[in-house]
């Protein structure tokens, strides 16, 4: 369904060839085919703007390794760029110095806020950290089984007060339940709604400061597409998020919401869903999804090979040069030379 970034490129840098700058001129139509391609992966419009304008300025000026089709080179370019945007490493959860590590998940109904509760709290385990799950989704009953069925299901507490509690009250006192019970991690699990509605976003506000976590997880499902930028920016503004979690990734979506959390937020995706299951959540990490955003695979591969073969022959003739200037090491200005090779050596090497 979606044609691979590169092949749209190969195309538009056939003017290219011959050349060996990229310029303002044979960079637009690669940077129009990149824009296409972010926003097919769902990237938010001005996201996907700002984007090409900073692929552009990094793009401009760059050498046409020679030996490297100029497509795929641009390609790296624009990979490199969006892992740098995402964040280049994984983010791991927040850990407290004191126990219990609090976390908030928040996100809209469906988004699978309380599949991840789960999920992370299977994650935890496997690194040795124990947990408590809080249920205060108390506007549908079914909610708080759902919880309390998936924490039957991987052996961990879930702490409930019914659905007539007040959600502020059920995380204070599953907060106090957790410190008691000693668990190195408590997770509230909270209602969404099917859209941004103002006493959603009072009462998640109000959980967050009575409980204070140290961490905000804003679940996204990866459909949403153009609107989580919307969302992010509309959470990020009245909550404040300390990173995310993109859901069903296991679907057919490129991936580009994560780009465009990243962006508006300015926190770190920390996690992707992959499935139903408890079990299918990953960190998140920038380079693969920068990959599958692009949807390219191999054509990376190749340029990295391309890239080293080209940084070998630079460094050999370099090599010569430092050789045949060290044969005249007494002359002055053989010298100075030679210094140069040096400053150009690492800026190539850089
Ligand atoms: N395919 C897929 N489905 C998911 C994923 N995460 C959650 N779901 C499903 O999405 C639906 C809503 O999840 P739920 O956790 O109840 O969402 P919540 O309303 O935000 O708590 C459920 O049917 C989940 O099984 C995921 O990563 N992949
Ligand atoms: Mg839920």
């Amino acid at each position: 369904m979606f044609d691979a970034l590169s092949d749209r490129l190969e195309s538009a840098w056939k003017t290219l060839r011959g050349q060996n700058k990229i310029s303002e001129t044979n960079v637009q139509e690669a940077l129009r085919e990149v824009r296409r391609a972010l926003l097919e992966a769902d990237v938010n419009l001005q996201v996907v703007k700002d984007f090409v304008a900073d692929v552009q300025t990094t793009a401009l000026g760059a050498d046409v390794i020679s030996g490297v089709n100029p497509s795929q080179q641009f390609v790296k370019i624009v990979y490199d760029e969006l892992v740098a945007v995402m964040g280049d490493t994984n983010v791991p959860l927040a850990q407290a110095n004191t126990a219990p590590t609090i976390v908030l998940m928040a996100g809209l109904q469906g988004t699978g806020k309380t599949t991840a509760t789960a999920k992370l709290a299977l994650h935890l385990r496997k690194l040795g950290r124990s947990t408590l799950l809080v249920a205060t989704d108390v506007y549908r009953p079914a909610a708080i089984d759902q919880l309390v069925t998936l924490g039957k299901q991987i052996s961990v507490p879930v702490f409930e007060m019914g659905s007539d509690a007040n959600p502020v009250e059920i995380a204070r006192q599953g907060i106090a339940k957790g410190i008691a019970d000693g668990v190195d991690t408590v997770i509230i699990d909270t209602a969404g709604r099917l859209q941004i509605d103002q006493s959603m976003m009072t009462e998640l506000s109000n959980i967050k400061n009575t409980v204070q976590p140290h961490e905000v997880l804003l679940v996204v499902d990866a459909m949403t597409g153009q609107e989580a930028a919307n969302l992010t920016r509309t959470f990020h503004e009245q909550i404040g998020i300390t990173g995310a979690i993109l859901t069903k990734m296991d679907g057919d979506t490129r991936g580009g919401a994560a780009l465009s959390v990243r962006r508006i937020s300015g926190q770190p995706i920390k996690f992707i869903g992959v499935g139903e299951k408890v079990e299918a959540l990953q960190p998140f990490y920038p380079d693969r999804m920068a990959s599958r955003i692009l949807g390219m695979g191999d054509v990376l591969t190749l340029v990295e090979k391309a890239q080293e073969e080209v940084d070998m022959a630079q460094a050999e003739e370099l090599q010569e040069k430092i050789l045949t200037a060290k044969f005249d090491f007494t002359d002055f200005l053989k010298q100075t030379r030679l210094m140069k090779t040096w400053d150009h050596w690492q800026v190539l090497s850089n």
